[in-house]
C-alpha cells in the first residue's frame, strides 16, 4: 500500500518525478481526509504578515533574514497539531519519508496570491514535503543558468553566453504529496505564479526539518 486511504476508495496513487529528487505522488489521500484536514487547518488563527494568511508550527520561520535561530524562545512555534503528526506517521508507514519533521507552515492561497521564486532557505534538512489540499494550482521550478564565457587572449575581447534558465512547469491537483530533495531542493527554484483567474482557496502544508535533526 503506498497511499494513505483508510478505507476502500479505489483512487490509485498517481506517482511521477519530473526532476531529479522531485517525487510526485497525486491521490496520496482521500477525499475525505482531504476535507477533514481543511477543518481543522481552519481552526486555527492566522498569521496575517505577508499578503498571503500563514500558521506556523514548531519554529516560526523569517521570511526576511530566511533564518531560523532554534534557540532563541522568540521562534519557538506551538507544536505541530495531532492531525499533522497522524498526516507524517502515515507517510513515514507507506515509506515516504523516515522521520516526524520539527517544523511546518500552512499557506493559504485565495484569489490570485502565488509565491514567488525561491529555494528553502538551507537552515531546512534535505527533505522537504508538502502536502496540497482543495484547489489546485502551477508550479514552475526553474534551473539557474549557467554562464559560457569565451575569450580570446590575443584580442582581449570575452564574451560571455547566458543558457537559458531550464523551466519545468506542471500543475498540482489537490491531495498530492510533493517531495524536494537532492537537485530539485537545492539548485532549481519553485514559484507558484498568481492565477489570472480566481479559483478556489488553495491550502498547502508543507513540512521541513532541522537540519542537524535529519
Ligand atoms: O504552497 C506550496 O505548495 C509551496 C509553498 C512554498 O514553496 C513555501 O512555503 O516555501
Amino acid at each position: 500500500m503506498d497511499t494513505i486511504f483508510k478505507n476502500n476508495e479505489k483512487e490509485e496513487p498517481n506517482k511521477k518525478e519530473l526532476i531529479d529528487g522531485l517525487q510526485i505522488v497525486e491521490n496520496i489521500i482521500s477525499k475525505e481526509r482531504e476535507k477533514e484536514l481543511v477543518q481543522e487547518i481552519l481552526k486555527h488563527e492566522w498569521d496575517t504578515r505577508l499578503s498571503r494568511r500563514t500558521q506556523h508550527y514548531g519554529y516560526i520561520y523569517n521570511y526576511k533574514s530566511r533564518n531560523l535561530n532554534v534557540d532563541s524562545n522568540e521562534n519557538k512555534a506551538e507544536p505541530l497539531p495531532d492531525w499533522a503528526i497522524s498526516l507524517c506517521q502515515d507517510l513515514i508507514d507507506i515509506g515516504y519519508i523516515n522521520e516526524i519533521p520539527q517544523q511546518m507552515i500552512i499557506n493559504e492561497y485565495k484569489g490570485q496570491q502565488g509565491i514567488s521564486a525561491h529555494v528553502d532557505s538551507k537552515v531546512f534538512g534535505e527533505t522537504i514535503f508538502s502536502v496540497s489540499l482543495n484547489a489546485p494550482c502551477n508550479m514552475i521550478f526553474k534551473k539557474k543558468s549557467t554562464t559560457t564565457s569565451r575569450s580570446k587572449t590575443s584580442t582581449a575581447t570575452t564574451t560571455s553566453k547566458q543558457e537559458p534558465p531550464q523551466v519545468v512547469s506542471f500543475q498540482v491537483k489537490p491531495r498530492t504529496l510533493l517531495i524536494m530533495r537532492g537537485e530539485s531542493r537545492n539548485d532549481w527554484t519553485h514559484e507558484i505564479p498568481k492565477l489570472k483567474i480566481t479559483s478556489d482557496t488553495r491550502y498547502s502544508c508543507t513540512f521541513r526539518y532541522l537540519k542537524l535533526q535529519q
